[in-house]
């Protein structure tokens, strides 16, 4: 293989993996939205946690940093007990 074909396709493989984790950040915020509407038992404390996280992984993701969006609303989702 040629090292332009072989680099071409590095880009390809790393443009599909940055694309699946751009899918997955706002399907993680729905997640979090409809366990919120649940009205969770949780502390005060956690919502607000919650919420700070919930904001910044959607700051994060339009800013185009899919996979700490990904981290930060994972973040959100562990004190909220969903997967
Ligand atoms: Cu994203």
């Amino acid at each position: 293989m040629s090292k332009l074909t072989t680099s071409a396709l590095a880009a390809a493989l790393v443009f599909a993996s940055s694309n699946a984790v751009a899918f997955h950040c706002p399907a993680d915020m729905k997640k979090i939205d409809a366990a919120m509407a649940k009205n969770p038992k949780l502390t005060a404390d956690q919502m607000a946690e919650v919420k700070k996280y919930r904001a910044e992984g959607e700051t994060l993701h339009k800013a185009g940093k899919h996979q700490a969006s990904v981290d930060t609303l994972a973040k959100a989702m562990k004190i909220l007990d969903i997967k």
